[in-house]
C-alpha cells in the first residue's frame, strides 16, 4: 500500500538552495517510493534566534510503500550525508532538516516520531509551500489547510524565482 507523504525541507547554510535541490534529488532515490511533486521555494526569516541567516523552505509530496520509521531513518541519513551536524543550541542554523509533515491519515506519537510535524500548524514557511502541492489537505484532527492558512500571515516569506 501507497501512501502519500508531505515532507518539509529546510536550509540556511552552505548554499541552501542546492541543499535543497540536491535533498530532492536524494528523495527521488529512496526504495518503494516516489517523488510526486515539489513546491517552490521560498526564503524566509528564521524562526528562533533571529542571529542567523534567512532560511530557504520547500515541501515535496511522495508517495511510499515504507513506514514512516524506516523512511525517518533515510532522511536521516540524507541530512548526515548533507553535512548536518546536531548542535546544542536549540533552533540554531543547519545545513538541511527533512521533516515528515504528514504520513497518510496517521496519527503517530512516539519517541522518534511526532506526526502530524507539531509545530507545522502555524508555520507560514510550511504551510504555504504546502498548499501550493494540496490546497484541499485536511489534517488527520479535521482541521483543513485552508483554516489554518487563514491564521497564519503571508509575513517574512518570499517566493523564490525558478
Ligand atoms: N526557520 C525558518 N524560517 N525555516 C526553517 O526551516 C526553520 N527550521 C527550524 C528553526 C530553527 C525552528 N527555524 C526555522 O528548525
Amino acid at each position: 500500500m501507497m501512501e502519500r507523504v508531505y515532507i518539509g525541507l529546510g536550509s540556511n547554510l552552505a548554499e541552501p538552495l542546492q541543499q535543497l535541490r540536491d535533498a530532492l534529488a536524494a528523495l527521488a532515490q529512496l526504495p518503494d517510493t516516489r517523488l510526486l511533486a515539489h513546491s517552490s521555494f521560498y526564503a524566509s526569516d528564521p524562526l528562533g534566534p533571529p542571529d542567523q541567516p534567512r532560511y530557504v523552505n520547500a515541501v515535496a509530496a511522495l508517495d511510499t510503500a515504507l513506514q514512516p520509521w524506516t523512511l525517518l531513518d533515510s532522511l536521516q541519513r540524507i541530512e548526515q550525508e548533507q553535512g548536518r551536524v546536531r548542535k546544542a543550541e536549540r533552533w540554531g542554523p543547519r545545513t538541511l532538516d527533512l521533516d515528515i509533515l504528514l504520513f497518510g491519515e496517521r496519527s503517530i506519537a512516539d519517541e522518534r516520531l511526532t506526526v502530524p510535524h507539531y509545530h507545522m500548524h502555524a508555520r507560514p514557511f510550511v504551510l504555504y509551500p504546502l498548499a501550493e502541492l494540496a490546497a484541499e489537505l485536511q489534517l488527520p484532527d479535521g482541521r483543513r489547510l485552508s483554516e489554518l492558512l487563514a491564521a497564519c500571515p503571508f509575513t517574512g516569506l518570499e517566493r523564490l524565482a525558478e
